[in-house]
């Protein structure tokens, strides 16, 4: 067994994994682990089910072709200094991930910042929290988070803006949820979409998007008012610029709030209340607030409020930005953005010579790099001439990503390092670089509330793969820099992160790892998870050089009216059973069922103007570019808005990818993306038949169905396909095994089901009609494993009786919405832990609790609607 960390979200999980035989492992939550305490969300929990070799690049490749590490490095190494000799070191460019460890992390910045001598180095985290990097540094005069998850346990109100944490974040939904029921805790949700997040909230402000400034500003009018303002703190520790309080004061009583806003004046007054009575508040904020036009300005609105009351710096008390990816943090320390240098530092002329003289640097950069969306405008302007994108999928998750995918195609010298063979931006590489996955990988993490964990290697490298810092070190190497990156293992690379934090620091910088500098290996091995800068800021003294905070005086944004040709405004975010684009949670059969297609959701009244019906399929276009989606009705959506999900990829669906709608438009001060709020129309696509094909794992080809819809997820034994189409459905026919076939046709509904069978076993299963209906999926998906073929199999269902127990809710356990029903109806079930005891749903990871929190209420309502006709 060894104890490791969740790759996936920034809650920073730890891992219990133990090998079971050739690459299976059994997960559990680890108990000793402070930021988890022995959960995992329905990510964690099934990371068993990832850690396969199907996909996996096991070979650098050249071309497409399959060479040695010596000449696919020599070629990278190589065609780097040419370009560098030629047109200097700004024309090349890392794009790198807040997925890589701190080690991955720190090699790749100091070999661009400064030994290439370019700035050009950012990350996706340029996407992701840069809004709250800028505004830490504005308020605190550094980038530190002033909360910790302990803080979760002694607050008295929580206030989550912008972030769905539910389903982004649940280990730290659970924990709030915990408070809660332990002390009475109180829940604000202000998000315009009604969320799971928002299910069982005391409050939910679904407010106009883009409105937040307005919110926060009237928030602290009103604590104004009601002499909530900490005048002594204020005073000791708060620099307020001048005019500040006329411009909170503007345009900011409730009645204008509420109306620029868009919810009523009596919820507004209820949210003003729940803040006067509970002065150990923790806001908590993701990206509804940081991807947005003007993100850092509402990243400061949220800290004004908690500095002017004195909220900060106090147990149960503080403004927190919490992190996506597992090691945005890490990347933040390490300085892996563009506008950062290392350890905590910028590039200011000190700042510049210290981290030189700390690196012998040959070479240093002197100035901010482009950030991520300028960065690939400078590679379609062919101003970069050679790009290296590591861990991270930007020709699917850039705003506007078809234009980045044309900067990728015409780039004369991309490298890719990733872990899987196939993916949306490895396809414009001239070389793959086969790096080491999650349970292969060795070295640190660092969370949302800054602690330090240990990533620790439970599996052997598979073919060929190494380990990212390897990859970056021996490249260094080839470059001519060998004894600069001599690294034999990840803790010498945590020890020069670690002396680098600590060097000429006197207390300047609150990041800093002396204790760890001098490390020893066998301590680095054995280190327990660690946080630096506990209560940061319990003194009411701040990194600035006067040693106050600041205010910083925000103005709410005129908001567009709606367009006249893109009347619509598109949202977008994330499922709780998928990560990103899908390259690992995508491998899970369990994880597929919570959402198997991209849906777009859309209000009610909307969808019935427009023509819309639940399952259809919809054309959503902005002027970046179209994509399709299957319709889902919502009552949590606002009118006007449409919310569509970032993780599929071309290789999973011919058109539901989200990334190629928004526009490149960024923040001014940090140069985060507005990802939230694109002007977007919607209108129906008419389908002549509806499919589904599903196949046995050897059948399944790296390309899609030619359908005008076509969606694959991975099942038991194989792979689900959505299909849908005009014209002629016998082109499918050719995506079948040969095999013996078993056919039956329908002609009056335009229907047929073909069955394959291939030495006894089901082997494929093409459904299609024009008119008619399909059966469910589940009973023929589980014919794959079956040891023979039923011959009930045309109908769809086994003989007899067959239970359709709807989509599946709980994951973990497998339990259909219609189970769930079922139980709550029957034996008059009245809340979730009820349910759990029933019929066991919930009971596992927990993630699905907060939907079994809105079956139960629809349910009962729709009990109490029957019962009222009766
Ligand atoms: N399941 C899952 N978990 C993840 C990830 C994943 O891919 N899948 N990714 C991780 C990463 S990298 C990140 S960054 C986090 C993101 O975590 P979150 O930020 O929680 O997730 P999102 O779904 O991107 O967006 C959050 C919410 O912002 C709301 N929003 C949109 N516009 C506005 C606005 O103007 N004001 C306000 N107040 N709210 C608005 C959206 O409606 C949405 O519900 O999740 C992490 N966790
Ligand atoms: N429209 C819209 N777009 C968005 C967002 C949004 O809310 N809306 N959110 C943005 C945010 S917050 C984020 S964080 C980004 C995420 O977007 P991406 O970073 O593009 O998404 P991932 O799928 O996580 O990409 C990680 C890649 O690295 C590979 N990989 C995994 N582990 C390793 C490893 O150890 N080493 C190497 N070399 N490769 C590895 C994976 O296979 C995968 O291809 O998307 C952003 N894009
Ligand atoms: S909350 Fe879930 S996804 Fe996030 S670290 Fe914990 S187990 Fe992993
Ligand atoms: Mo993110």
């Amino acid at each position: 067994m060894s104890r490791t960390t969740c790759p996936y979200c920034g809650v920073g999980c730890g891992v219990r994994a133990t090998p079971l035989g050739d690459r299976t492992l059994k997960i559990e939550g680890d108990a000793d682990h402070p930021a988890n305490r022995g959960k995992l969300c329905s990510k964690g929990t099934h990371l068993g089910e990832t850690v396969g070799l199907g996909g996996r690049l096991l070979h650098p490749m050249i071309a497409g072709k399959r060479a040695s590490w010596d000449k696919a490095l020599d070629l990278v190494a190589r065609r780097l200094q040419e370009t560098i000799a030629k047109h200097g070191p700004d024309s090349v460019a890392f794009y790198i991930s807040g997925q890589l460890l701190t080690e991955d992390y720190y090699v790749a910045n100091k070999l661009m910042k400064g030994f290439i001598g370019s700035g050009n180095i950012d990350t996706n985290s340029r996407l992701c929290m840069s809004s709250a990097v800028a505004g830490h540094v504005r308020a605190f005069g550094e980038d530190v988070v002033p909360a910790g998850y302990d803080d979760l346990d002694q607050a008295d109100l929580f206030v989550l803006v912008g972030s769905n944490t539910a389903w982004c974040h649940p280990i730290v939904y659970q924990r709030m949820q915990a408070a809660r029921e332990k002390r009475g805790a109180k829940l604000v949700v202000i998000d315009p979409r009604r969320t799971e997040t928002c299910e069982d909230a005391d409050l939910h402000l679904a407010i106009r998007p883009g409105s937040d400034v307005a919110l926060m500003n009237g928030l602290l009018a009103h604590a104004l008012r009601a002499g909530l303002v900490d005048l002594a703190y204020l005073e000791a520790s708060v620099s307020v610029p001048q005019g500040f309080w006329d411009i909170v004061g503007q345009g900011s009583d409730l009645w204008s709030v509420a109306r620029i806003c868009d919810v009523s004046p009596e919820q507004l007054l209820r949210f003003y209340e729940l803040f006067a009575a509970h002065p150990r508040t923790v806001t908590l904020f993701s990206q509804g607030i940081n991807q947005a036009l003007r993100g850092t300005d509402q990243v400061n609105a949220i800290i004004n409020v908690h500095l002017a009351t004195g909220r900060i710096g106090k147990a149960g008390a503080a403004p927190f930005s919490i992190t996506g990816q597992p090691n945005a943090m890490g990347g933040r320390e390490v300085g892996g953005l563009a506008s950062t240098l290392a350890a905590h530092m910028d590039f200011t002329p000190d700042h510049v010579a210290r981290v030189g003289r700390f690196w012998s640097a040959p070479r240093m950069a002197t100035k901010s790099g482009l950030k991520a969306v300028e960065m690939f405008r400078a590679v379609e302007e062919g101003r970069i001439k050679a790009i290296w994108v590591m861990a991270t999928n930007p020709a699917v998750s850039m705003p506007d990503a078809n234009r980045v995918r044309d900067a990728l195609a015409a780039c004369p010298f991309v490298v890719v390092s990733d872990v899987m063979a196939d993916t949306d931006t490895g396809r414009f590489a001239h070389v793959r670089l086969p790096a080491a996955a999650w349970a292969e990988k060795d070295g640190t993490v660092t969370n949302s509330e800054r602690r330090i964990s240990r990533q620790r290697q439970v599996l052997p490298l598979p073919g060929e793969t190494k380990p990212d810092w390897w990859i970056v070190k021996e490249t260094a190497a080839r470059m001519g820099w060998a004894s600069a990156f001599a690294y034999e293992g990840p803790a010498d690379i945590y020890r020069e992160h670690a002396r680098l934090s600590a060097y000429e620091n006197r207390g300047e910088r609150l990041f800093n790892l002396r204790r760890h500098a001098a490390i020893g290996n066998h301590a680095y091995e054995a280190m327990e998870p660690t946080r630096w800068g506990r209560l940061p800021f319990a003194h009411g003294r701040f990194p600035t050089p006067d040693g106050k905070a600041r205010l910083v005086s925000t103005v709410q944004a005129a908001l567009p009216e709606p367009l006249k040709d893109w009347p619509l405004t598109l949202n977008t975010g994330r499922y709780r059973d998928q990560w990103h684009t899908m390259t690992r949670t995508g491998l899970s059969p369990k994880l597929a069922r919570h959402r198997e297609e991209p849906l777009v959701e859309i209000n009610p009244d909307d969808a019935e103007r427009l023509g819309l019906k639940e399952g259809d399929i919809a054309r959503v276009a902005t002027p970046q570019g179209q994509s399709l989606f299957r319709v889902q009705p919502s009552e949590g959506q606002r009118r006007g808005e449409i919310f569509t999900p970032i993780h599929w990829t071309g290789r999973q669906s011919t058109g539901g990818r989200t990334g190629l709608l928004p526009r490149p438009l960024t923040d001014p001060h940090s140069g985060q993306p507005g990802f939230k709020s694109t002007p977007a129309t919607i209108e129906k696509v008419e389908i002549e038949w509806r499919a589904f094909l599903i196949l046995r794992g050897e059948a399944v080809a790296a390309t899609l169905p030619p359908a005008l819809w076509a969606t694959r997820i991975t099942v038991s034994g194989g792979a689900l396909y959505e299909l849908a189409g005009t014209g002629d459905d016998k082109l499918l026919d050719g995506w079948l095994p040969a095999g013996a076939r078993v056919e039956a046709a329908d002609p009056a509904r335009g229907s047929r089901r073909i069955a394959v069978i291939v030495d006894d076993r089901l082997a494929a299963v093409l459904f299609l009609t024009r008119t008619g209906e399909l059966p469910g999926r589940d009973w023929l998906i589980a014919q794959l494993d079956a040891p023979q073929v039923t011959p009930t199999l045309l109908a769809g269902r086994a003989p007899g009786a067959q239970p359709d127990c709807g989509p599946v809710i709980c994951v973990c356990l497998d339990i259909g919405l219609k189970t769930i029903v079922g139980a709550i109806v029957e034996q008059e079930l009245t809340d979730v832990a009820a349910i759990g005891k029933a019929i066991g749903a919930g009971t596992n990871c927990g993630s699905c609790r907060p939907a079994l929190a809105r079956i139960l209420a629809e349910t009962v309502t729709n009990a109490e609607k029957i019962h009222a006709v009766e």
